[in-house]
């Protein structure tokens, strides 16, 4: 780590930042990228902080395309915030410039750094300890959503081609299996099993949902609550970031995917599988926000699905952990050998939990 920080200060100077003493140190916890924050104490005058990112290559392969989503997304927002009233340096991220004028840096070894304005005053936290938090963090990516209503989300560049396709990712477990490349095949009959016995059914649901007709959006694709800035006083979200996978996609999945990671009473990878549980007290609060900020523009049959969003996504993320867990742990960072696995097991509970809440959560949204 020492070696990362010491090159990530190197990349720092040629950002077009104030010229003064520059520390760097790891911030946040994503499985992703490298995240880190950067002080710059300018020879007269405060301290500026920014985030500073080393974007991973192994996930995203062609970093710049990615770049330039974010560029005209943030860019597109900006003009939406300012004819709103709102702020946009807090409201969206900004790139700062490289010195060669571009908004990113590519180093000797082919790694696409970026920098961002750290939004102060603001906190992001996985773990709220109100539910008036993530009722904020709904309203925040229903605005996001909202507020990019005009932008036609055709034009940006497919970042992650089938990011969150679920027929995709069982075709990815089956090549998985097929493979067995790791020779863990055998020890994961039983999620296998759990795995394959849903994909008739999600097939037969999402051509019925295509046909009728869930419009394409441009959607955020990784709304986790850590991925919200809220404003440190008052609660109220100020800003959307981690934009990488804004692409193409379907409101269910950016609401699904919040339940799926917010409303565990456990944890993502919890080995204590008793732990997770669908905290319902979560998703009112999150269907809450969202709902009021998106009613403008959600179309009847996207409303009423909501509830199956979060079903879909938490049965992809089973999917997904025990392809990469089948694959040899190419894709996630991982704690130990079996964390993928450890991962699937507890995304299969958290599903079981959501889908014996199927009616309580329909019957909420169907109610606000
Ligand atoms: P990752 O893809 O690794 O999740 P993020 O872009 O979400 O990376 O950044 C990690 C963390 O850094 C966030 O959860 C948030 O706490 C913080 N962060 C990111 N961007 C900003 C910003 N512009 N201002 C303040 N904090 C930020
Ligand atoms: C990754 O880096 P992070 O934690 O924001 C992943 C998500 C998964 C998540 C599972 C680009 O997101 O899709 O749901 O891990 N992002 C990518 O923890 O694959
Ligand atoms: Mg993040």
């Amino acid at each position: 780590m020492e070696k990362l920080i010491k090159r990530a200060l190197d990349i720092a100077h040629l950002f077009d930042v104030p010229r003064g003493e520059m520390t760097c140190e790891p911030y946040g916890t994503g499985n992703i990228n490298d995240t880190f924050c950067l002080t710059v104490r300018p020879w007269t005058g405060a301290a500026r902080r920014y985030i500073l990112q080393r974007v991973n290559r192994y996930v995203f392969p062609d970093p710049q395309s990615m770049m330039g989503n974010i560029q005209r997304v943030t860019h597109y927002l900006r003009g939406v915030i300012a004819r709103e009233g709102g702020d946009p340096a807090r409201e969206t991220l900004t790139l700062v410039r490289a010195m060669d004028g571009r908004p990113w840096i590519t180093d000797a070894s082919g790694d696409l750094w970026r920098v961002y304005l750290f939004i102060e005053g603001t906190v992001s936290t996985d773990r709220p300890e109100t539910p008036e938090r993530f009722a904020a963090a709904g309203e925040a990516f229903g605005r996001f959503q909202r507020q990019l209503g005009g932008f036609d989300a055709s034009t940006l560049y497919p970042t992650l081609p089938n990011f969150h396709n679920t027929p995709a990712r069982l075709q990815q477990l089956t090549n998985a299996i097929g493979a067995d490349a790791a020779g863990r095949r055998a020890e994961v009959g039983a999620e296998i099993g759990f795995c394959m016995a849903r994909a008739a059914q999600t097939d037969a649901l999402l051509r019925e949902l295509e046909a009728g007709c869930v419009p394409l959006r441009v959607t955020h694709n990784d709304t986790k609550m850590d991925n919200v800035l809220l404003d440190e006083k008052t609660g109220r979200g100020v800003c959307v970031i981690d934009l990488d996978t804004t692409m193409p996609g379907f409101v269910l999945s950016d609401f699904g995917d919040f339940i799926r990671t917010a409303a565990n009473t456990g944890a993502e990878d919890d080995p204590d599988l008793d732990k997770v549980d669908v905290d319902m007290d979560i998703f009112r609060a999150f269907a809450k926000g969202y709902v009021e900020s998106t009613a403008s523009f959600l179309t009847p049959v996207e409303r009423e699905n909501l509830p199956y969003g979060a079903q879909l996504l938490t049965y992809m993320q089973t999917v997904r952990f025990l392809a990469d867990y089948l694959d040899g742990d190419n894709y996630y960072k991982i704690k130990h050998p079996e964390h993928n696995w450890q991962r699937s097991k507890a995304q299969f509970k958290l599903l079981q939990s959501i889908e014996a809440q199927e009616k309580a959560m329909n019957d909420y949204i169907a109610g606000l």
